[in-house]
This record gives C-alpha cells, sequence and structure tokens, in this order.
C-alpha cells in the first residue's frame, strides 16, 4: 500500500456504524483525517476499534472465572512467539467480513492492513509458538488461563541474506506503537537482585538486594475461537524505580543520573537465542528471575486477595513451566511462602509442587540450563539458601529409596559438582512440581530413559506424554481459507470447535471430484507462494513442480545439510541422465540461525550457493529449483505451509523433541518426509503408514551406533551418490569464489558425523525417488493428502490443553 493512500469512498452520512467507529477512532484516536492518514494509522484505528468490542468481553471472562472463584492457569514462558494478531481476532470473533465491509467503506483494503501489521516475534521457534497456540486453545476451550513473559523491545532479529550470508538485524516491532497492548502501571513489582541475607533469633530471614527494578505489566487479550473467551497475555516490562537521580543530574553527571533507566531498560530490552551457547549469561539469568519474580508476586497478590489464605493456592493456581526458563520460580514461590507468609519450610514445599507443573521441550545436553553456582548466589543470595535446603530435602528422600546409589545421588541432585559447579535448572523444576512432562511420547519415553533417568526411579509417576498440537483456526481456517472452505463444504464446519471432526473427510479421499477440488485450492496456493516469491525475490518457480518445504531453525540435528546434500545428489543425477522421466521439484528452505552459530549459517551460506549454481544452469531448467527464503516468521509459515506438497521432517531420530511444523503441514494436505522422530512417529500412527515417507534409523539404532560402531568414512564411502555430493560440495563445485569455504563442514561428515547425515543419506535418498514415484500417480498422492488432513485433528493444541487441563491442572 503507498502512503498517503486513503480517499474515504463514501459521505459520513453513508457510512455504516462500525466505518464510522473506525473513522472516529482515527480522528479522535490516532488524530489524523483521511487526508493524512498513512496504512499504519488506519491499522491502528482498526485494531482500537476492533479491541474496544474485545474489552467489553474480556472484562465479562475475568468477572466470570473471579465469581465462580475458579482455579486459574499460569502458562510461565519467556517466549510467546504470537506473529499477527488481527486477522486471528477478527476471525476468531467472526468478524473478518464485517470488518473487511466497513473498511472497504472508507476506501482501505482489509488485507493490505493485514500484511503490515508486524510480527509479535517474541520467540525462537517451536517453544514460543507452542506457547501462543496454547494460549488462543485456552481461550477456546473457556478457560482461565494467564500467559506470563516478558515484553522484549527487540524480539527475534530480522534475517537478511547479503551475497548468500545471514546478516541479523534489529526487529523493531513497536516501531510504531503497539495498539494492542493496556500498560497496567498500577500492577508493578519490586524486584531484587544481589545484596546480603540475614537472620534474626527467630529465625526470620531478610534478603537485602543490593539492586532492585520495577516490573510493569503490560496486557494483551487473547481472544479465543468464536470470541468464547477472553484471556490475557501478561508481558513485563522493566523500570527504574527512581528514573532519573536528579541530584547527579543537577551535579552534571547526565550519564550517572539515568544509568539505572539504562540499566533496567537492557534487561527486557532483547531475546536471547535459544540455541546459542555463548549467549550472555548474566543477563540472562537476570530475565529469568525478573519475570519469575514478577509473575510468582502477581500470581500470590491475586490469590490473596480473591481467596485469603495463600494455603489454598493450589487448588486454585496451576503454574506451568514452559522449559525450565521460568525454573527459578520454584525457589521464589519457596521465598515469598516463608519469607513473606511466615510458612514453614514443609509446607511450603508441599504447595510450591502442588502448584508447579515442568514441561521439558529438548533432550540436547548442552541445551539443558543450569547456572555457575558463584554467579547464582551473587545475584540470588536467597534463593541460593532455598536450593540448598530444597536439595537436602531432595537428596535425603533419595537415600531412603531403595537401589538409589552414589553415582544416581550425584544425578539427581541440584547442583552439578562434576567442574565447575552449577546449580541444574532441570532438576529443580523436576523436584519442584507434582508434573513433568514431555512433548510427544518418543520424547517422554527417552525422558525417563536418559536425562530424567534417576529422577525417575525416585518418583516414577511424576513424568507423563502431552503431545504437543497447534491451533487449527490459525493454521487452517486463517493461513488456508481456501482449503477451509472446501473442507466446510464437505462436512460443515465443527471441525474449528472439534477438529477429530476433520476425520468426516475420510470417505472423500475416495471422491475423484472432491480430489480435484482439493488440488485446485492446493494449486492456487503455490501459485500465490510463487507470486509471492518472485516479487520479494525475482524468483520464477513452475507450480506444477512438487514443492519441498523445511522451514525451521537452523540447527545441525534438523539436518538441512541432509537435504541440501541430497539436492546436490539429485542434480547430478539429473545432469548425467537429462532424458530419464524427472518429477519436477522446487526446493525451499527458510529458517534463521543464531548469531553465534557457525555451522548453522554456513549451512545457510551453502543453501544459497547451492541454490544460485542450480537455478542458473540451463541443462536442469525447471527440473530442479532451489531457494533459501529470508527471514523466516510466523507470517511466512503463514504463506508457504498451504503451498507445500512435502514437509521435510528428518531430524536425527532422538533429538527433535516433537516438532510442531511437522503437524501445521500435514493439516494443509502435505506428504511428510521423515524420520521416526518426535511426534512424526504419532502423525504416522494418525494418518497412516501408507500416507506418509518414514525413512532412516531409529532413535534406538541412533543410539546404539553412537555408543560403538558408526564409522561414517566407511559409510561415505561405500556410496557412490554420496561421495560424489560430497567431494563436489567440498572442492568447491559451488563456491568456486572460495573453494575451501565447505572442506571443513565436509570433513566433519568423515570424521565424526555426530548427527548421522551420512548414515541415513542412502535410506533418505530412496525415499526421495519413492515420493517422485507417488507424485506421478496424481490419484494416489491426492489420495494421501486429503487423508493427512482428514486425520490431523488429534494434533489441534485445543486436545493437548484439555489433556493439560485435565491430567495436571484439574481444571476441566
Ligand atoms: C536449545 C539449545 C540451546 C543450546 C544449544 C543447542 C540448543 C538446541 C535447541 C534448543 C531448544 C530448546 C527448547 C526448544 O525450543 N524446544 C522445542 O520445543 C518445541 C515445542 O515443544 C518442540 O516442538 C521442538 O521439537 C523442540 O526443539
Amino acid at each position: 500500500m503507498n502512503a498517503p493512500t486513503v480517499v474515504a469512498a463514501s459521505p459520513t452520512s453513508e457510512r455504516g456504524p462500525l466505518a464510522g467507529a473506525i473513522f472516529d477512532t482515527l480522528v479522535h484516536r490516532i488524530g489524523k483525517d483521511e487526508h493524512a492518514a498513512r496504512p499504519h494509522d488506519w491499522l491502528a484505528a482498526t485494531i482500537l476499534t476492533v479491541r474496544n468490542e474485545i474489552i467489553e468481553r474480556w472484562m465479562v471472562s475475568t468477572r466470570a472465572a473471579h465469581a465462580a472463584g475458579a482455579k486459574r492457569v499460569y502458562y510461565l514462558s519467556l517466549e510467546f512467539l504470537i506473529g499477527r494478531l488481527l486477522r486471528d481476532t477478527l476471525s476468531n470473533l467472526l468478524k473478518t467480513d464485517e470488518v473487511a465491509d466497513a473498511l472497504s467503506e472508507l476506501g482501505v483494503m482489509l488485507a493490505e492492513l493485514e500484511e503490515i501489521e508486524p510480527d509479535a516475534a517474541l520467540g525462537n521457534g517451536g517453544l514460543g509458538r507452542l506457547a501462543a497456540c496454547f494460549m488462543e486453545s485456552m481461550a477456546s476451550l473457556d478457560l482461565p488461563g494467564y500467559g506470563y513473559g516478558i515484553r522484549y523491545v527487540n524480539g527475534m532479529f530480522r534475517q537478511r541474506i547479503d551475497n548468500g550470508w545471514q546478516m541479523e538485524l534489529p526487529e523493531t516491532w513497536l516501531a510504531n506503537g503497539n495498539p494492542w497492548e493496556f500498560e497496567r502501571r498500577e500492577s508493578a513489582y519490586f524486584i531484587g537482585f544481589g545484596g546480603e541475607v540475614t537472620g534474626n533469633e527467630q529465625g526470620a530471614v531478610h534478603w537485602h538486594p543490593a539492586e532492585a527494578v520495577e516490573a510493569v505489566a503490560v496486557d494483551t487479550p487473547m481472544v479465543g475461537w468464536r470470541g468464547r473467551r477472553v484471556n490475557t497475555l501478561r508481558l513485563w516490562t522493566a523500570r527504574a524505580f527512581d528514573p532519573i537521580k536528579l541530584d547527579a543530574f543537577n551535579a552534571g553527571d547526565f550519564q550517572g543520573a539515568l544509568a539505572d533507566q539504562l540499566r533496567a531498560e537492557t534487561l527486557t530490552r532483547v531475546l536471547y537465542p535459544n540455541d546459542s551457547t555463548a549467549a550472555g549469561q548474566e543477563l540472562r539469568l537476570r530475565q529469568e528471575y525478573f519475570f519469575s519474580s514478577a509473575s510468582i508476586q502477581d500470581i500470590v497478590r491475586r490469590h490473596v486477595q480473591y481467596f485469603g489464605d495463600v494455603r489454598t493456592l493450589p487448588d486454585k493456581a496451576a503454574i506451568q513451566l514452559n522449559d525450565t526458563h521460568p525454573a527459578v520460580s520454584v525457589a521464589e514461590l519457596m521465598r515469598l511462602l516463608i519469607d513473606h507468609h511466615e510458612l514453614g519450610f514443609d509446607e511450603a514445599w508441599e504447595i510450591t509442587r502442588a502448584t508447579f507443573g515442568y514441561t521439558n521441550h529438548t533432550l540436547l545436553p548442552e541445551a539443558l540450563e543450569s547456572w555457575p553456582l558463584p554467579l547464582f548466589e551473587r545475584m540470588l543470595p536467597r534463593h541460593m539458601q532455598l536450593v540448598y535446603a530444597i536439595n537436602a530435602k531432595l537428596l535425603r528422600e533419595a537415600r531412603a529409596t531403595n537401589g538409589i546409589d552414589d553415582r544416581a545421588i550425584a544425578a539427581i541432585s541440584l547442583i552439578d559438582e562434576g567442574g565447575e559447579r552449577r546449580v541444574r535448572m532441570a532438576n529443580l523444576a523436576f523436584a519442584g512440581s507434582h508434573s513433568v512432562n514431555g512433548v510427544a511420547a518418543l520424547h517422554t519415553d527417552l525422558m525417563k530413559q536418559t536425562v530424567f533417568a534417576d529422577l525417575h526411579r525416585l518418583y516414577p509417576t511424576r513424568i507423563n506424554n502431552k503431545t504437543n498440537g497447534i491451533t487449527p483456526r490459525r493454521w487452517l481456517q486463517e493461513c488456508n481459507p481456501a482449503l477451509a472452505a472446501l473442507i466446510r463444504e464437505g462436512v460443515g464446519d465443527r471441525f474449528l470447535d472439534d477438529a477429530t471432526a476433520l476425520s468426516e473427510l475420510a470417505p472423500l479421499a475416495d471422491d475423484a471430484g472432491f480430489r480435484d477440488r482439493f488440488a485446485a485450492v492446493k494449486r492456487s496456493n503455490k501459485v500465490a507462494l510463487a507470486e509471492h516469491l518472485r516479487a520479494e525475490m525475482g524468483l520464477r518457480l513452475d507450480p506444477n513442480a512438487i514443492f519441498d518445504v523445511q522451514i525451521k531453525r537452523i540447527h545441525e540435528y534438523k539436518r538441512q545439510l541432509l537435504n541440501l546434500i541430497e539436492t546436490v545428489a539429485l542434480y547430478d543425477q539429473i545432469r548425467s541422465h537429462p532424458d530419464r522421466d524427472w518429477t519436477p521439484r522446487v526446493k525451499l528452505f527458510a529458517g534463521k540461525a543464531a548469531s553465534s552459530y557457525y555451522n548453522a549459517k554456513l549451512v545457510i551460506k551453502l543453501a544459497n550457493d547451492v541454490a544460485r549454481r542450480i537455478n542458473a544452469d540451463p541443462a536442469i531448467g525447471d527440473l530442479l529449483k532451489v531457494a533459501f527464503v529470508p527471514n523466516y516468521n510466523v507470517s511466512l509459515a503463514e504463506k508457504m505451509v498451504p503451498a507445500a506438497d512435502l514437509s521435510e521432517q528428518i531430524s536425527t531420530a532422538g533429538m527433535e523433541a516433537s516438532g510442531t511444523g511437522n503437524m501445521k503441514f500435514a493439516l494443509n494436505g502435505a506428504l511428510t518426509i521423515g524420520t521416526l522422530d518426535g511426534a512424526n512417529v504419532e502423525i504416522r500412527d494418525h494418518v497412516g503408514a501408507d500416507n506418509i515417507v518414514i525413512f532412516g534409523m531409529t532413535a534406538d539404532e541412533v543410539a546404539a551406533k553412537r555408543s560403538g560402531g558408526y564409522d561414517p568414512r566407511a559409510v561415505i564411502e561405500g556410496s557412490r551418490e554420496l561421495s560424489q555430493a560430497i567431494n563436489a560440495i567440498s572442492s568447491g563445485v559451488f563456491s568456486p569464489d572460495d573453494p575451501y569455504r565447505y572442506r571443513d563442514l565436509m570433513q566433519g561428515l568423515y570424521d565424526h558425523d555426530w548427527f548421522m547425515v551420512a548414515g541415513d543419506f542412502d535410506a533418505y535418498a530412496a525415499a526421495q525417488r519413492d515420493v517422485d514415484a507417488r507424485w506421478r500417480d496424481r490419484d494416489a498422492w491426492g489420495r494421501s493428502a486429503v487423508l493427512n488432513v482428514a486425520n490431523m485433528g488429534w494434533f489441534s493444541s485445543d486436545r493437548t490443553i484439555a489433556e493439560y487441563a485435565r491430567d495436571i491442572w484439574g481444571v476441566m
């Protein structure tokens, strides 16, 4: 949209009430008329007008929960990857058409406003997006749920590709203000850091922090399906108590006068990359404590205000820890119960354990959070004492249990004593919770067998599984309106309330007419994506080719490299046998790499190098096209998922806890090519083994190979296709400007190949040729695609949330 674009198309007298309201907001809240208004002004006016409607429902929801004395669910997460809110909110309020009509009376296109809304990218990937899907599902299921997190000024960085390399630019999602949010200056809390702890003769303990900031609440309404309920996402922002030290200022020390404010603002300034080990450790721990403390104080305050007695907390509040990032909350609740509410340690511990649940999202050892003990003690001296006390109790229980030896005691301890002493946040979260869950069946089994094996022996009923899910409103209805309309035509719209109703589509998989219309929808989504990529990157894509898509964070365990090496092998094959009946493919990649993750950034460069060479090769033509699409985010996913024919879910078995992208693609009628990892296993069980392409080693086989007997060099030398592809990359075929660019990366495959790229290569390549063959049988492919959609209803986050509500939170 070009600014200023908009001329009011109708005179005031002909405007309907909603158009009038939006216009009134534009004038009186934004302070512009139709001549001065820029697109962002119209966007803000529209959001503010819609928000009025939400506020009423919001208050109704809050009052109803209060009146019923209902138990509340608190979801603590350092990440909420919300994306855009306008389309989602209007769709859930069933007001899309009404608002579109009102805006068109004003000469404005709703679709264009939706496209300029910035993504709220307050997360790295799956863990953050899961939190956002959960917020939507809690509201849709009419559960009183609060999300608690941090209002980062700069969320996930914006990715630019410069000559094939990733460049990170700051994301400024707040540049035009944020009309969705409400600052609650009255909800502010004191958050202390450092200092010392004293005690008196009566045993009362006092923490005297050396430093403090104020946490201020900023609320965003989360609207459930059909507007059934509006919940609150409460994000904390940090402020100095004393924004300016006037004495310093007056003495001419301007920087000193503002130093506290700067230090406070730094706290909630940026989102940390989850997959970077080199992150600024101290600031990260400060963020974790800041948001944990503010949230726990808020929860306890609300409880005491409504119910009078802190001891009934577990009856009225369930707190879910999204990974270990908020695990210090366990010690914080103990501190409030003991130091402020004067409970005894044992009673406080019982309340704490009955209140918390912990969700684990990864088994990668390098991803398990632990803090150097001296840092933890310096920043949180009172919490350190409490961690020691909790640990003493935990290890006493462990020693009293049969079959727990010294090795197991060391593994259970909250303190890692091997080398530099560290506080283990996963063990703290485990010990402090009545429920510990994994996010897919396989992942939960592996939790019991590996990282938490000893804690599991001590508390054998605590670990449980809650397979992830996605909201079908955003990930079907909104991102793929044509498919949603076709489904509605076929089986009605009950699937939006109960996604398992999609199963009624199954018989239509055998209906050639339905399959044709289904294929036409997919094709039009591919044309739309191709058009978008032509406009954005000058790409020309053939919508008749298989759209083969791998979009997710770039990480070695996710094996984008396996896909790229297979791409190179295919390229080689097509060049060697140009006359064979090749199936045209478009290979699309997108994703961000942590800025400190060298190999991941090199994989992005490789994708771009491979794309440049293949796309420019006249011998290949439209048989193979490769593209790396820059700046992957929720909004880009919403464009790419509906256009995919093939979904790449090819992690090394045992390493992807669940995956949720896998679910989004299958729900939109893509077939999956994948390993038996994470939720892929359950997707296969639901869609049927005939409608998914599974290949490669199982998690058990990977583990067995790793513990002895894996010789990647022998594997590579045994596969002509693989060794040729590796040699081509290694020798600079794709990097003539720097022939050695990929030598070390390829050498790593020979030397250790930790992620078993070589080990799975032949199986993967064969699976890809199986995909080609299936694609040529258009009826069979179409049938599988329909059956994927029909059988994915179980993966709705409504089902996941209902399970949490019933098994963990006790609210359904
Ligand atoms: C963290 C780190 C930190 C250090 C270096 C390597 C590394 C790799 C991954 C991570 C991710 C931590 C947690 C996370 O984001 N897990 C994701 O959670 C999703 C929602 O449950 C799940 O679908 C993904 O499989 C899982 O990776």
